[in-house]
C-alpha cells in the first residue's frame, strides 16, 4: 500500500524523467544503431525510477530548479541501468530476466550489452557536463560529477559489487553484509538524494547533512528490503528471479537475522530516516513517503 499522494507524485517524476531520458539517449537510428538501441532498451523499459525519484523528492523539499533535476535524475538512472545490464551479464548474476523482459545481453548478445553499460555510464557523465541545467553554477556541476563518480566507483558501487562477488559461498557477519550493501546498493541512492539537493542553490550546510542522513539509511533499507522480497516474492511479482541470492548463496539479511529481524532492521531504518527530516516541513512529505515505500515495496 503506498499514499494516493505518493503514487500521484511518483507518476508525474516517472514521466518526467522518462520524457528527459527518451530525448537525451541518441534515437534508434543514430549509428551504431545496434549499440544505441541497446541502450534504449536498457535505459527505457520500465523500473521503479527509485533514484530519479529521490531526485525529484530532495530537490522538490528545496524548490530546486526543475530542468537541473530533470539532468540529475536521468544521470543517475543511466548508472543505475549500465549497474544492471553489466550485473546480469553471465561473469556477475547470470540472469536472463530483468523487469520482467530478456536481460540485456539476452536480447541483444554479451559483447553488446558490456558496450551498452560502458555507454550508458558515460551518458551520464556528459549528461552532468553538458546538458542545461537551468542557473546551476558550473562549480556546482562539477560538485555533483565527483559525487556521482564517486558513488558509482571503486569505492562505491563498483566496490561494493566486487566485495559482493568475493562473499558468494562464504559466511559473512552482519557487520560485513551492511559494508557490502552500504557500498554495491546505499551509494547511489544517497547519491540520488544528495545530487537532487544540490540542484537548489538555498543548500545550506544542515540541510545537506541531514539529507545526507537520510540518504544513508534508506540506501540500507533498500537493499534490507531487497532481500527480503528475494525471499518472500514470486519471479512474477519480482519482474526477476525469485530466489537468485540463495541460489547463488549470497549472503542475505534474512539469512542472519531471520525474516522477522529483518523486517526489524528495515523499520529501523526508516524510523531514522524520517528522524533526519525534522527540520524541514511539508514540503519534505515525498521523502518521507518514499522512505515509507521502500520497506513496504513487494518488488
Ligand atoms: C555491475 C558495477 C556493477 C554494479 C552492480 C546495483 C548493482 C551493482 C547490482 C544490482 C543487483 C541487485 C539486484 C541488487 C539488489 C538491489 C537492487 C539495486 C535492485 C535493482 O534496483 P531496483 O529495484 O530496479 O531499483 P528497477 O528495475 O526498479 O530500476
Amino acid at each position: 500500500m503506498q499514499p494516493p499522494e505518493l503514487a500521484a507524485f511518483a507518476a508525474e517524476c516517472k514521466q518526467r524523467v522518462e520524457s528527459a531520458l527518451t530525448a537525451f539517449l541518441p534515437s534508434p537510428g543514430t549509428l551504431p544503431a545496434d549499440l544505441h538501441e541497446a541502450m534504449r532498451y536498457a535505459a527505457l523499459q520500465g523500473g521503479k525510477r527509485v533514484r530519479p525519484l529521490l531526485v525529484y523528492a530532495a530537490g522538490g523539499a528545496l524548490n530546486a530548479d526543475p530542468q537541473a533535476l530533470d539532468v540529475a535524475a536521468s544521470a543517475v538512472e543511466c548508472i543505475h541501468a549500465y549497474s544492471l545490464v553489466h550485473d546480469d551479464l553471465p561473469a556477475m548474476d547470470n540472469d536472463d530476466l530483468r523487469r520482467g523482459q530478456p536481460t540485456c545481453h539476452r536480447a541483444f548478445g554479451e559483447a553488446l550489452a558490456v558496450l551498452a553499460g560502458d555507454a550508458l555510464q558515460s551518458k551520464a557523465f556528459h549528461l552532468l557536463a553538458h546538458a542545461p541545467m537551468g542557473p546551476l553554477k558550473p562549480a556546482t556541476r562539477l560538485h555533483m560529477i565527483e559525487l556521482l563518480a564517486l558513488a558509482a566507483g571503486s569505492r562505491g558501487m563498483a566496490g561494493g559489487q566486487a566485495i559482493d562477488l568475493a562473499a558468494v559461498g562464504r559466511e559473512l557477519d552482519i557487520a560485513e553484509l551492511e559494508d557490502m550493501h552500504i557500498h554495491k546498493t546505499g551509494a547511489l541512492i544517497r547519491a540520488s538524494v544528495l545530487l537532487g539537493a544540490l540542484c537548489a542553490d538555498s543548500l545550506d550546510d544542515a540541510q545537506r547533512r541531514a539529507l545526507d542522513h537520510y540518504g544513508k539509511c534508506i540506501g540500507l533499507a533498500f537493499q534490507v528490503q531487497d532481500d527480503i522480497l528475494d525471499v518472500t516474492g514470486s519471479t512474477e511479482e519480482l519482474g526477476k528471479q525469485a530466489g537468485a541470492d540463495r541460489a547463488l548463496r549470497k549472503p542475505t539479511y534474512p539469512d542472519l537475522l531471520g525474516l522477522a529481524g529483518a523486517r526489524e532492521r528495515a523499520g529501523e531504518l526508516h524510523q531514522r530516516a524520517i528522524e533526519s527530516l525534522a527540520g524541514f516541513g511539508a514540503e519534505a512529505d515525498p521523502l518521507r513517503w518514499l522512505s515509507a515505500y521502500i520497506v513496504a515495496r513487494t518488488h
